[in-house]
C-alpha cells in the first residue's frame, strides 16, 4: 500500500470506529410512598389560566400506578468523555405555560443554547441561579407572550435552578453537562441515552427530592444496554 492509500484506509477505519454508537435505556421505579405534594397558592392572574376545580401542586414526585418515576435525570459521569461531540446547534427549550415551567427537569450541554419561551399572557421573570463559578446568574423580565430569551452555560452544573421572582412557586432544574449523554425519565419511568460510543462508564440517576444519586458501573457494547434503577422514597418526617 502506498502512503496515500494508507492514509485513506486509516481515515476510513477511524470514521467507522467513531460512527459505532449504541443506546442506553431503562426504567426508573420509586419504591415506597412519596410524600404528599403541596398545593400551590396561585395569584389571581395565574389562577385564571387553570380551571376553577383543578388544584396546582408541587411536582416533586410524578409517579405512575406501579411506581414509574418521571423527572429523573439520568446521565453519564463525564470522566473519559472529553472528546464527546460539541452541541450541534439544536436548542433546548424551556416554556412557561399556565405559570409553570415545562419541562420541570431538562438536560443541556455546555455551550448549547437554551431557549426560554413565555406562552402565557402574563409577565414572567426568568432567573437562572447557578452556584458553579463560570455560570452566570441572570435575571430577565419576559413580557406576556414576549420574545424568546436565550441562555448559554459554560460549566457543568447538575442541577442548575431556574426560578421566577414574580411567581414564587415557579421552578425548573437543568442538568448541564459537558457531553450530550443524558436523558430525563418520562411518565412511564423510561429513559434513553442515544448514540453513546462503546466503553466503560458510570451511569447516574438523580431524582431531585430523593437524596443521593444512584450510580452503576456499565460497559457499553455495540448492541446497547438496559439499566434500571429503583429509588427509595424518602422517609416521612417524624
Ligand atoms: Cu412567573
Amino acid at each position: 500500500m502506498n502512503s496515500k492509500n494508507c492514509l485513506i484506509a486509516t481515515y476510513f477505519i477511524a470514521t467507522v470506529i467513531s460512527s459505532v454508537a449504541a443506546d442506553i435505556s431503562g426504567k426508573v421505579t420509586l419504591k415506597g410512598t412519596p410524600p404528599k405534594e403541596i398545593v400551590v397558592q396561585l395569584d389571581p392572574l395565574c389562577g385564571k389560566l387553570h380551571s376553577a376545580d383543578s388544584k396546582v401542586t408541587t411536582r416533586h414526585f410524578v409517579v405512575g400506578q406501579s411506581g414509574e418515576l418521571a423527572d429523573v435525570f439520568v446521565y453519564l459521569k463525564s470522566e473519559g468523555l472529553s472528546n464527546a461531540p460539541k452541541p450541534t446547534g439544536q436548542t433546548a427549550v424551556l416554556d412557561q405555560k399556565s405559570c409553570l415551567y415545562h419541562p420541570y427537569i431538562l438536560g443541556l450541554q455546555t455551550g448549547q443554547t437554551l431557549v426560554v419561551k413565555n406562552s402565557d399572557p402574563v409577565l414572567h421573570n426568568v432567573h437562572p441561579s447557578p452556584v458553579v463559578d463560570g455560570n452566570k446568574e441572570q435575571n430577565k423580565a419576559q413580557l406576556p407572550k414576549g420574545p424568546d430569551l436565550k441562555f448559554i452555560f459554560e460549566m457543568e452544573e447538575v442541577l442548575l435552578k431556574f426560578k421566577c421572582d414574580i411567581h414564587p412557586w415557579m421552578f425548573a432544574y437543568v442538568g448541564v453537562l459537558s457531553h450530550p449523554y443524558y436523558s430525563v425519565t418520562d411518565k412511564s419511568g423510561a429513559y434513553t441515552i442515544k448514540n453513546v460510543p462503546p466503553g466503560k462508564y458510570t451511569l447516574i440517576a438523580l431524582h431531585r427530592k430523593s437524596g443521593k444519586p444512584l450510580s452503576q458501573a456499565i460497559t457499553l457494547g455495540e448492541n446497547g444496554l438496559a439499566a434500571n434503577f429503583t429509588i427509595d422514597a424518602p422517609e416521612p418526617l417524624k
